[in-house]
């Protein structure tokens, strides 16, 4: 099994680490590090299934942990990781991730939003069908923030995937709103995709790319 062996090397203090909207917490001191294990902080097998494809390959190994954190009421998904990753901090060994997501809808005004794992477990794919029902404007956006730390620095990083819901559920794949989920410029559903090719379309495979960017750039000092 090919492993990532980085050189321990000092920290950048300051470093832009994050593609999208991105917020940084830096050590004030030099730090050692290298980062080939991660523990996914996570109760969802979908996204930890996503995460492992995308990122073993690369070298990482993805531990998952399943004791959960405190989401709070907010209506930003990076409010909710810089919570939880806090919270976690001292009561679990870095490096660590979580991730927190939404699907939001426009013609819904951005329901369910940061209350999606709410709103698929009380209306699930069909009851957001019927709220679309006779809608026209379909257009939605999956967005991802993961939050991930290192031991030193606490990082955030962000994918969005545009796209529309379906006028009905198609395909077995995947979990949550994918079978009701088209990716801009395509026809078919997540749900009727394989994991490799939503992961090359979706908002989670954006933020797991920026993470391993983000990972490399670090490893290079
Ligand atoms: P955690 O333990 O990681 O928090 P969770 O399922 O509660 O798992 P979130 O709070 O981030 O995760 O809820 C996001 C919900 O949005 C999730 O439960 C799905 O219903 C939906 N969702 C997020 N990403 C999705 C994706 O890639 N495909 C389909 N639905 C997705």
């Amino acid at each position: 099994m090919s492993m990532i062996s980085r050189t321990l090397v000092p920290s950048r203090a300051n470093r832009e680490a994050v593609r999208f909207r991105s917020e940084t917490l830096t050590c004030p001191i030099v730090c050692l590090r290298t980062v080939s294990k991660i523990t996914f902080v996570t109760g969802n097998q979908g996204k930890l299934s996503e995460a492992r494809e995308r990122l073993e390959p690369l070298g990482f190994t993805v531990k998952s942990d399943a004791r959960g954190y405190t989401e709070i009421q907010s209506d930003d998904l990076l409010s909710v990781c810089r919570f939880g990753l806090r919270e976690l901090e001292g009561s679990l060994e870095a490096p660590f991730m979580l991730e927190d997501s939404g699907l939001f809808v426009d013609a819904l005004d951005g329901f369910p939003g940061v209350y999606a794992s709410f709103a698929y477990g009380t209306l699930g794919n069909d009851g957001i069908l019927s709220l679309l029902r006779d809608v026209e404007e379909r257009s939605a956006r999956f967005r991802s923030v993961i939050g991930f730390q290192d031991g030193s620095d606490a990082v955030f990083l962000e994918g969005i995937v545009e796209g529309r819901i379906a006028h009905e559920k198609r395909g077995d794949a995947g979990f949550g709103f994918d079978p009701i989920f088209v990716p801009e410029g395509q026809e078919r559903t997540f749900a009727e995709m394989t994991q490799a090719e939503k992961g090359r379309l979706s908002h989670r495979g954006q933020a797991l790319d920026a993470l391993v960017d983000h990972v490399n750039a670090d490893g290079q000092g």
